[in-house]
């Protein structure tokens, strides 16, 4: 099958088994990872098409790359066949480069890479790719987009052009830094990319007056936030999170990530039996007296993507100080009301409707009987 050259198709989810219940049944089929659409992982019928392969190779490793990105790469030969395939699996583990050229072996001489990022210059955990690609004969480089990465800065680029090698850049550019969207926040700003999750009833609420909560959300969209759980690097919340719903921050299903964890909590209240103790991995305790100096922290130890479930207060106090990059709201078919039901975002909030966070590229999504709302916050304003 081929696509045309200008199919532009978005990311969109894949699915999967999401849970698996007893007697190793799925129970639970949800979004695993956003791939682009149709997963055609040998079509080079144009560079486009190649990259649209390689976007959806890259996406396999489902945030299991961080603190490095995801990179997906094929090697297609003079006739337009592919020969090689790759994708990083694992920090530390070979480049998606350098596995599409293992498996293409001689028949990488003269034959064109097709890798979703600049390839590699400096020796890291593992040697420069450039160096292999050069030696293994490729003549042509075909590539999504430059590396943000400090140690990038077109230096693969030059070094192919100056070995030779013809590079076509960029292709398929949008795509893959949505794909890598957290990788991009964090080396060009030394922050982690900030994910704003709630939920909520129709009328914003997340508690009704008595501060009941559990449940608002049906079992898919609770499900659907394990998943958020899992891509993110790490998890926070405040301590009358902790205190109102005793969290265990985990993602519960098998074969997830396990984010770490984030108290805000200048007082020491998390009690020493809270749900949030007990996991294996980390927990860390923050006074949260200065979020912009705990996100560079949280950077400076590689986390790239940071998931804040709550409550009110917290959430103000991100959305209060710019530090939101997209928003995941969950919506419940009911209405709370009450004045003294909380809303999802407490804080100061917007005093005009012209300085409040807009959300752009938005997506609706049905789950059981609630919606998801997505968007990113639109910066310019
Ligand atoms: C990856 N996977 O497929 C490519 C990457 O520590 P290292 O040696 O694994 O190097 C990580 C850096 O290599 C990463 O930040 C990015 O700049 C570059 N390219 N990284 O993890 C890959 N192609
Ligand atoms: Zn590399």
């Amino acid at each position: 099958m081929r696509i045309p050259d200008n199919s532009d198709e978005n990311l969109e989810p894949y699915f999967g088994c999401h849970l698996v219940g007893q007697a190793g049944r799925c129970v639970v089929w949800a979004e695993l990872a956003i791939v682009p659409a149709l997963a055609l992982f040998d079509d080079a019928g144009s560079d486009s098409a190649a990259m649209r392969s390689a976007l959806s190779l890259a996406a396999r490793a489902d945030h299991r790359t961080s603190p490095n990105p995801m990179v997906g790469a094929l090697i297609v030969d003079a006739d337009g066949a592919v020969v090689g395939r790759g994708y990083h699996h694992r920090p530390g583990e070979p480049h998606a480069e350098i596995l599409a050229l293992r498996e293409a072996g001689s028949r990488a001489h003269g034959a064109t890479l097709v890798v979703t990022l600049e390839p590699c210059s400096v020796q890291g955990r593992t040697p420069p790719c450039v160096d292999a690609i050069v030696a293994a004969g490729i003549r042509r480089v075909v590539m999504a987009a430059e590396d943000p990465d400090a140690t990038a800065q077109g230096r693969g680029r030059r070094w192919l052009e100056e070995a030779g090698v013809e590079v076509v850049s960029p292709v398929r550019e949008e795509q893959a830094r949505r794909l890598n969207e957290f990788y991009e926040v964090h080396r060009r700003t030394g922050r982690p990319f900030v994910t704003a999750k709630f939920a909520a009833s129709w009328d914003g609420r997340v508690a009704t007056r008595s501060g009941e909560s559990k449940w608002i959300t049906g079992l898919q969209a609770r499900h659907h936030a394990h998943l958020l759980r899992h891509r993110h690097d790490a998890v926070l919340v405040g301590v009358n999170t902790v205190l109102a719903d005793d969290p265990e921050l985990t993602a519960r299903f098998p074969g997830a990530r396990q984010p770490l964890r984030v108290v805000l909590d200048s007082r020491g209240r998390t009690p020493i039996a809270a749900r949030v103790r007990a996991p294996a991995g980390e927990l860390l305790i923050d006074p949260g007296s200065d979020l912009r100096r705990l996100l560079e922290r949280l950077a400076g130890r590689g986390v790239l993507s940071l998931l804040v479930e709550g409550g009110p207060t917290v959430l103000g106090s991100f959305f209060d100080q710019g530090l939101v990059n997209k928003v995941y709201a969950y919506i419940a078919p009911l209405i709370v009301g009450g004045e003294r039901a909380r809303p999802a975002v407490g804080g100061e909030g917007a005093g005009h409707l012209e300085s409040a966070p807009h959300l752009d590229d938005v997506e609706m999504r049905r789950l059981g009987k609630d919606f998801l709302l997505s968007g990113y916050v639109h910066r310019n304003r």
